[in-house]
């Protein structure tokens, strides 16, 4: 303790030398507060992300570059997980005279209203609380001013409460409670999070600090933030005790029959003086090809200077280095909140090992050499997508990854389900009563995500991607072993059998089941419960294996061992999509052509399927004539419409696929040119000479994302990062390249695959886990992110847009999905744009 004060005072007698002009913080433009090293935004992000609460959300702190503070907000619990209630935001309102900013929330279930008003005082903000109507009477003691403190920055790290200190703690260990579950705050939909394993009581954690005042890591000037409160008492929370993706809650429970202003805190969050944040320099921690351009994007706070140069330097082979390029560093400019520039070092190309020097910075080195791409989707294909195969066994060496999940089957949904992940259940369509076993879906299949679910649409497009990895590049690796009859797989054991053959064969396994028992295709398969939902750890662990019998009490399991009362099955959501059966058609269609051979039998019955689906769908389409029309329209069927015509080849398909394809090539080619490229093998010479100005004008917009922004790729800004497009655009300008070498080069599919790999903002690590790069990412959202860890191959969202001007990708906290969780679809889309890639540059 006294050894942190005498360490922090000279800092706080530095900054109070500097004068008030530049320590106070200022309402700037993008309507945040502002000060060097410190960002406080006001509601720039609201609670309307689609997941509830997406921790990204409320009043938010960015300190000294990193955002460490979020969820700013009245709340209904002390700390409130993913689904629990978030405030609606009704109004916001800037005002610039009296340098505050004023939000309205509102939870519409308890027609409860609050208002925050945030002031900027000196170097603090003021956060004042305001209420026109008393807390309603049933959330008294459980509505309260929350702030939330991102766990990963703050472990370790020494806090003051009242002058007592103290340590945030590396695990989660502190003291809880239980309540009747009469007193638990509505949760999201009326589901609950937890099971309370017959006890009628929901835990409620314990505070691990009260008091009147708070210094947050008085060890670290970097993150060290002071939150007072005269007329409050504050209460320190731990929220991980309920969620491993909470996070530690600072709280003030609102007073009882008061209106007007109701609670006041001060935060200040420490500025280290004149602080600069460092360079992150962009470059492919892959490497690169010996001929390849070779560009590092450097992003530079907005007070750095930029250099006039760079260099490279090779590491020799005993150890010493050496400097092999000088060159200019080249200004690109600003693009939201920092300036870029760009340092061309083309022209080294002998293959060895080298790093980047900028000034002081000097990073982790690379590889340039011709074989650096040959491995970027190994740890996909032999890692990362067979231990999502469900209803397996999957072992690796001397870990078992999961046992066989959901064995006790699928349950029909009840009619009129409104479900948490996104999805209903409407009228029942199916031969099946409510919560009957669905025989014959517990078989094949892949997990959707960081969850266990099989989403249908996302398994069509996982066997779609395989079959035309299979079709286009004939991947022959086989490092996976597959028994579908033992229900089991093994990595790194050849089996005879090209991985991708039996990665099609698995999908298509569940997607025929589907279409045999139900009749059509599902929605999806999913949990039934949300508190099973958001397992963490082993897929076998997630439901007892035991089929569900409602005579029996919960927790109950009958006399033969079979069955049980836990209502823990997973039920099949049926309700039909003619939309949704038409894709199923052609992909089994597709599948067919890649399983001849291989499993006929299998082959066979995807064939039966696709006929009957394609059939029927088309009929239901028909007496549809808005959902026919509405199909007719998308881009997304124009696909379609190709692989029906080249499943089918009946002329039909084709003219709606021309009809559909030149039009929305007129209208931009980038948003039909992977479409339009698809045909090419189908089509004749003419076709791909019609095709040839599209290419050329898409040539040109592949240029002007250089003017965009300084990486040259498109970069999404929604509330999912946008590494997917990235993906997409590298595989479109791969096969554009293929197909028209003289008029797209390779460096755009490069860019793309650089980005990927470490040039892209905030920092520079490769976005795919353990992926042959010198810096992978670290933390993924797999099922294993409880463990700070990564599934490898997994490809990231990546770098997310923040409103109004910051891009995040967090590497010591896994728990953002939007920007670190990989999807079976996205990951299967991977593979061609790798194996796309590879083909290219040979
Ligand atoms: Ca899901
Ligand atoms: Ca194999
Ligand atoms: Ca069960």
């Amino acid at each position: 303790m006294r050894k942190t004060l005498l360490l922090f005072l000279p800092l706080l007698a530095f900054a109070a030398c500097s004068g008030p002009a530049d320590t106070n913080l200022k309402l700037n433009d993008l309507e945040y507060f502002e000060r060097q090293g410190v960002n406080v935004l006001v509601y720039s992000n609201t609670f309307s992300g689609g997941f509830n609460d997406e921790k990204n959300s409320g009043i938010e702190i960015i300190h000294h570059g990193v955002r460490t503070v979020q969820g700013g907000a009245v709340r209904l619990s002390n700390t409130p997980e993913q689904w629990d209630l978030v405030p609606e935001t009704t109004v916001r309102n800037v005002n610039r005279e009296d340098n505050s900013i004023e939000v309205g929330l509102r939870y519409p279930h308890y027609d409860f209203d609050s208002r925050l008003v945030v002031t900027a005082v000196g170097k603090a903000v003021r956060i004042d609380v305001y209420l026109d109507k008393p807390v309603p009477a049933e959330l008294e003691g459980d509505a309260g001013f929350n702030i939330e403190f991102l766990p990963s920055q703050y472990w370790n790290k020494a806090y003051v409460m009242d002058g007592k200190a103290n340590r945030f703690p590396r695990y989660t260990a502190s003291l809880t409670t239980t309540r009747p579950n009469e007193e638990k705050v509505y949760q999201y939909k009326g589901y609950k999070t937890y099971d309370d394993r017959g006890t009628g009581r929901f835990v409620d954690p314990l505070p691990l600090s009260t008091g009147h005042e708070l210094i947050v890591a008085t060890d670290d000037p970097g993150r060290l933030i002071k939150i007072t409160s005269e007329d409050a008492e504050m209460n320190l929370y731990d929220g991980r005790l309920l969620a491993q993706n909470g996070w530690y809650v600072l709280r003030s429970v609102l007073p009882v029959g008061q209106t007007g202003k109701v609670l006041s805190w001060t935060v200040e969050p420490n500025a280290i003086p004149g602080w600069i944040r460092e360079p992150n320099v962009g470059f492919s921690q892959v490497g690169y090809l010996p001929a390849q351009q070779k560009v590092a994007v450097v992003e530079l706070d907005k007070l750095d200077k930029p250099r006039a140069t760079a260099e490279v330097w090779r590491v020799k082979d005993d150890g010493t280095t050496a400097r092999a390029f000088s060159g200019p560093v080249k200004t690109w400019g600003r693009y939201y909140k920092y300036n870029y520039v760009k340092f061309d070092f083309s022209d080294v190309k002998e293959p060895g090992v080298y790093f980047i020097k900028y000034g002081d910075i000097k990073t982790n080195d690379f590889i340039i050499g011709d074989d650096v791409l040959d491995r970027i989707t190994d740890a996909t294909s032999d890692v990362w997508i067979p231990i999502h195969m469900n209803h397996m066994m999957v072992n690796e060496a001397y870990r078992i990854w999961h046992g066989e999940p959901f064995k006790e089957g699928y349950l029909q949904a009840p009619a009129n389900t409104d479900h948490f992940d996104l999805h209903s259940q409407g009228p029942i369509d199916t031969k099946y009563k409510a919560l009957q076993l669905i025989p014959g879906l517990n078989v094949g299949g892949f997990f959707d995500a960081g969850d266990f679910d099989i989403e249908t649409g996302s398994n069509i497009s996982v066997v779609q991607n395989l079959v035309s990895d299979w079709e286009r590049f004939k991947p022959m690796r086989d490092e996976t072993f597959v028994s579908e009859e033992q229900r089991y797989v093994d990595l790194h054991r050849p089996d005879g059998v090209p991985d991708v053959l039996q990665y099609i064969e698995h999908g298509v396994l569940n997607l025929v089941a589907q279409a045999e028992n139900i009749g059509h295709m599902s929605q999806t398969l999913s949990n039934s419960v949300l508190d099973n939902y958001h397992h963490l750890g082993d897929a076998a662990a997630i439901t007892d294996g035991l089929h569900y019998d409602p005579r029996l009490k919960p927790y109950q399991k009958s006399a033969d061992g079979k069955s049980s009362g836990t209502p823990d099955d997973l039920w099949a959501f049926t309700t039909r999509n003619p939309g949704l059966d038409l894709q199923a058609a052609t992909m089994f269609a597709a599948a067919s052509r890649a399983l001849t051979g291989y499993n006929d039998k299998l082959a066979q019955r995807a064939l039966t399927q696709s006929k009957r689906l394609m059939k029927e769908g088309t009929e239901l389409l028909a007496k549809n004539p808005m959902a026919a029309r509405m199909r007719g329209r998308g881009f997304g069927n124009m696909s379609t419409n190709l692989q029906l015509y080249v499943c089918t080849g009946e002329q039909h398909y084709l003219d709606d696929f021309q009809q559909q394809v030149w039009p929305a090539l007129d209208r931009g080619p980038e948003f039909a040119m992977q479409a339009a490229l698809d045909a090419i093998p189908y089509l004749d010479e003419a076709y791909k000479e019609r095709l040839r100005p599209y290419v050329v004008q898409y040539k040109q917009y592949l240029d002007s994302l250089d003017t965009v922004n300084p990486y040259g790729v498109p970069i999404g800004e929604g509330n999912w990062a946008g590494s997917g497009s990235v993906v997409s655009f590298g595989t479109t300008a791969s096969f554009a390249s293929q197909y028209y070498p003289d008029i797209v080069g390779p460096e755009y599919a490069l860019k793309a695959a650089g980005y990927m790999f470490g040039c892209h903002p905030y920092h520079n690590y490769s976005l795919v886990a353990a992926v042959g790069a010198t810096r992978p990412k670290q933390v993924f959202y797999g099922n294993n992110r409880a463990d700070f860890s990564f599934i490898p191959g997994n490809v990231a969202p990546g770098v997310l847009f923040r409103h109004p001007d910051h891009f995040e990708n967090f590497d010591d906290w896994p728990f953002l999905w939007g920007q670190n969780e990989g999807t079976i679809a996205g990951n299967t889309a991977y593979l061609i744009f790798g194996a796309a890639l590879q083909n290219l540059v040979k």
